[in-house]
């Protein structure tokens, strides 16, 4: 896999706009991770789940973990009464390896009012972690919201995605807290936007 800025390659735009803002930090480095595969598969103490404001299940990744953790979860999530966009809530995993599900709800994406679609984003990150700091849930597996059915741009997602992160896993209230957060990529897409962005917000020491 070629990855730009390795061998001194240009790094394309928008991530170009991340060279240099971070400073390496070998005990953060540690804690992140790319993973390219199927979340419903993960033994962690959490996924996510990109779930819509019912709860109630849908397709994409929403639909798969539904699908592998079976009908319990689905009364679960009925006894939750929906989750508003930027939210999240928790279950059980069931019949999945995690031991949880952290369901947030995604922004729909309009180029229109993008702002305030990143502002929906940058919140379901900050509540999953927050959630999962409450379960005393210590590793975590995100899906890409929003970047499916949603439109939400796989560039800009995981610069919002790893930026959001980088700053709650320095944030006192959750430094000790979370051992290890896993980004899930499944689509090319989303593949070349994380390995791309990772080095730049979490630089090589
Ligand atoms: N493992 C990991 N990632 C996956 C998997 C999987 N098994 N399946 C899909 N993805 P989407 P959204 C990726 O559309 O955009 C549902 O119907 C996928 O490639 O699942 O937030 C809900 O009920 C993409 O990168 O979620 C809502 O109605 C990412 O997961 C709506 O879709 C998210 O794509 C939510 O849309």
């Amino acid at each position: 896999l070629l990855v730009p800025g390795a061998d001194g390659e240009d790094i394309p735009a928008p991530f170009n706009t991340l060279q240099g803002q971070f400073t390496p930090s070998a005990d953060l480095n540690d804690r992140v991770v790319v993973w390219r595969g199927d979340i419903t598969r993960l033994c962690i103490d959490a996924i996510v789940n990109a779930a819509n404001n019912s709860l109630l299940g849908g397709g994409g990744v929403d639909g798969a973990i539904h699908a592998a953790a079976g009908p319990d979860l689905l009364e679960e999530c009925a006894s939750l009464h929906g989750c508003e966009t930027g939210d999240c809530k928790i279950t059980k995993g069931y019949s999945l390896p995690a031991k949880h599900v952290l369901h947030t709800v995604g922004p729909i994406y309009y180029r229109s009012d993008w702002e305030e679609a990143q502002a929906k984003l940058v919140s379901c990150y900050e509540r999953c972690i927050e959630t999962a700091v409450e379960n005393s849930v210590r590793t975590v597996a995100f899906c890409a919201i929003s970047t499916g059915v949603y439109g939400y741009p796989s560039t800009d997602a995981a610069m919002d995605a790893t930026c959001t992160v980088r700053r709650l896993l320095e944030d006192k209230r959750y430094a000790d807290k979370i051992d290890r957060v896993v980004f899930v990529t499944f689509v090319q897409n989303d593949v070349l936007a994380y390995n791309t962005v990772l080095p730049l917000v979490f630089p090589p020491v």
